[in-house]
Formats: structure tokens, C-alpha cells, sequence
């Protein structure tokens, strides 16, 4: 399978998040990336650049003000106050309800606190870099499967399924999956399905496509009444308008068994062929793993292969793009197997 790989990631590297109110070393690293990487040439898999530039695809999914702030961040949170450089930003004051959020602040740190869900996402100065190489990623796998691929894999960080429209969060800046979709969707494909089988519910690509029924949404996840993003992923949110009944989620319970979720992925397969998709993007986040530090689902490294053929049994076009999975190194071999899976299964 085709792998697109960037270094620019590297260029995203803070030096610590928020846990429990304490401060830790990320979850969210480069080593993940240089694992899977690393995985993927060991296995034969050929290593592309991104080749195509994203803009124009970014300027659909995500606001102009949201895009300009993560554009200029970095330089912003320097001209704040001498000594910034070597501090990371984050949010201190968030337009909860009652709040106005169509008034951008001029404060930087306010400005922040706008376009962000959380405090768990740290920028650092190549983060903008880094965030669209991934979007440029997802556009270029969308062009690549129009020239006839069977499957691509992006194998970018940061990841990008919590981000929404105009709001990063959950280490998420730009939402690679929904640039995937809406790519392959400008390339005539009329019919685009996006499967979320990260261990944290999407909420940033739901909200993205909520509204329409040429994209649907369908995430298996930690059920949010306990499991980050906790204000989205129920099941009983089907979609809206013209998007009715072209969202559908799958919560299961925190420390759900390998089999639950085998069985949560069948219905959600099922769904995606009777919509008649007509190309597949899979948010491919593997904190389903059993020694994830973060997560509490029991997939095993044989559970990956038999995703990737099941997935390769929906017999679509597919671009998988990386989200997360925190047990850095078993990432590589994990991801590997699923695209192999796949391979084998098409
Ligand atoms: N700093 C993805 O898997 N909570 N994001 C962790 C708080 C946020 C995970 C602890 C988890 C986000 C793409
Ligand atoms: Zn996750």
C-alpha cells in the first residue's frame, strides 16, 4: 500500500500537556510517527511525499478566522510577552454558553481559549507546519485514489479527528479525515463515508458533515457518558436536516471486550454499504490497543489484521489516515498490520 510520510512533523513537538491537572510528558509525540514509519519500511511499503496542497480543501472544512489564528499562533503567542518562546500557550478562559463567540478578542491567550475545546492540546512553534502537512497528506491520498489506488495510508501527526470547523482539541488542529472526505468528494465521488475507529469518539468530523447526506459519519468509541471528548459521541445523534440519519454512532462502554467491538464494527460496515458509499476514509486511531496508556479497550496486534480485512471486505476505495494510539512503539506494528490486513483481504 501506498504510505505518504512528511518529516514536518517532527516540527510539532511540545514538551508537555495537561493530565489530571498535572503536568506529564506528551501522549501525542514524534516517536509515534518515526515508529510507524519504521514499521512500514520494515514490512515493504512504499514511502510518498504529499504532493498535493490542501488550501483550497481546508477553506471548505474549516472557518478563515480559524485557519488564519492557527496560521499565525505561534508568531502571535511571541509577540505577547518577551520569553515566550520558550513557554508553551495554553487556554485559560473558554465562551462557554452565555458567552459571545462571534467577537474575536484581540488578546491572544482569549483568542485561544475560542478556538479551543480543551487544554489538552499544546501548540509549539511548527505546529501550523506540521498540521498541514497532514492536511496536504489527506488531499494528496484523495488525488492518488483517483488515479486509480486501491488504498493510501497517511501516516501524519498531529492528529486531526477531534478538530472542528473553527476549534482544535484532543491534540487535534486540522481534521485530516474530513480533507480526505470532502477531497474525494470534489473529485466526483458522490457518496463518501468516513469510519472512525480511533478509541475516542470524532467529534470534530461529525460536527464537520452533521449537517449533510453526502457524507456520512459513522465512529465506534468509549461511550462519552466517561470517555473523552465526553460532550458528543451518544448514540442518539443521528444527524440534523438534510443530514438526518447520516451520522451513526457506536459508544461502548469503557473496558468493552475485543468481540463487543468486532460487533460494533460489523453494524457499522453494514451501514456504510447499504449508503452506497463510493470511496471510504478510515480515521484510523489505534488507542484501541490494549496497552494503550490511555484508553481502555483489549484489541491485541491479531485484532488489527482482521480490521484491516474487514475493512478491505467493504470493497472501496480507501484512504486511512493516523489518529492516535499512545503505546508509541507497538503503533507501528499495529498499523502495519491493519494496512496488510487490508492488502490481504482486497
Ligand atoms: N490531556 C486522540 O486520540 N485527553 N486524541 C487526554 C488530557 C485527551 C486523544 C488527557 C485525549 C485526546 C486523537
Ligand atoms: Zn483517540
Amino acid at each position: 500500500m501506498i504510505a505518504l510520510f512528511s518529516d514536518t512533523h517532527e516540527l510539532h513537538a511540545p514538551a508537555f500537556e495537561f493530565f489530571r491537572g498535572e503536568r506529564v510528558p506528551c501522549f501525542e509525540t514524534p516517536a509515534r510517527a518515526a515508529f510507524v514509519k519504521k514499521s512500514l519500511q520494515q514490512a515493504g511499503h512504499a514511502l510518498r511525499q504529499p504532493h498535493v496542497d490542501s488550501r483550497a480543501v481546508l477553506a471548505q472544512i474549516h472557518s478563515a478566522r480559524y485557519l488564519a489564528f492557527l496560521e499565525n499562533a505561534w508568531s502571535d503567542w511571541l509577540a505577547l510577552a518577551p520569553g515566550n518562546a520558550g513557554l508553551q500557550p495554553f487556554p485559560s478562559v473558554w465562551p462557554v454558553r452565555t458567552l459571545r463567540s462571534d467577537r474575536e478578542p484581540a488578546n491572544f491567550v482569549a483568542r485561544l481559549g475560542l478556538y479551543s475545546m480543551d487544554n489538552g492540546s499544546p501548540l509549539s512553534a511548527g505546529t501550523w507546519a506540521a498540521a498541514k502537512a497532514g492536511a496536504d497528506a489527506a488531499a494528496s491520498a484523495a488525488a492518488l485514489l483517483g488515479e486509480g489506488a486501491r488504498a493510501v495510508f497517511c501516516c501524519s501527526r498531529p492528529p486531526g479527528h477531534h478538530a472542528g470547523a473553527d476549534f482544535m482539541g484532543g491534540y487535534c488542529f486540522l481534521n485530516n479525515a474530513a480533507v480526505a472526505a470532502q477531497a474525494l468528494r470534489n473529485s466526483g465521488r458522490a457518496r463518501v463515508a468516513v469510519l472512525d475507529v480511533d478509541y475516542h469518539h470524532g467529534n470534530g468530523t461529525q460536527s464537520i458533515f452533521y449537517d449533510r447526506s453526502d457524507v456520512l459519519f459513522v465512529s465506534l468509541h468509549g461511550d462519552p457518558h466517561t470517555e473523552y471528548p465526553f460532550y458528543l459521541g451518544h448514540a442518539d445523534e443521528t444527524g440534523e436536516g438534510a443530514g438526518l440519519g447520516f451520522n451513526l454512532n457506536l459508544p461502548l462502554a469503557a473496558g468493552s471486550s475485543a468481540g463487543a467491538w468486532f460487533d460494533a464494527l460489523e453494524q457499522g460496515c453494514l451501514r456504510i454499504s447499504q449508503f452506497g458509499a463510493e470511496a471510504l476514509v478510515v480515521s484510523l486511531g489505534l488507542d484501541t490497543f490494549e496497552d494503550d496508556p490511555i484508553s481502555t479497550f483489549a484489541l491485541k496486534l491479531a485484532d488489527f489484521r482482521r480490521l484491516g480485512q474487514k475493512l478491505a471486505a467493504l470493497g472501496l476505495p480507501t484512504v486511512f489516515v493516523l489518529e492516535g494510539g499512545y503505546a508509541a512503539e507497538a503503533l507501528g506494528t499495529n498499523a502495519v498490520e491493519v494496512l496488510d490486513g487490508f492488502d490481504q483481504g482486497a
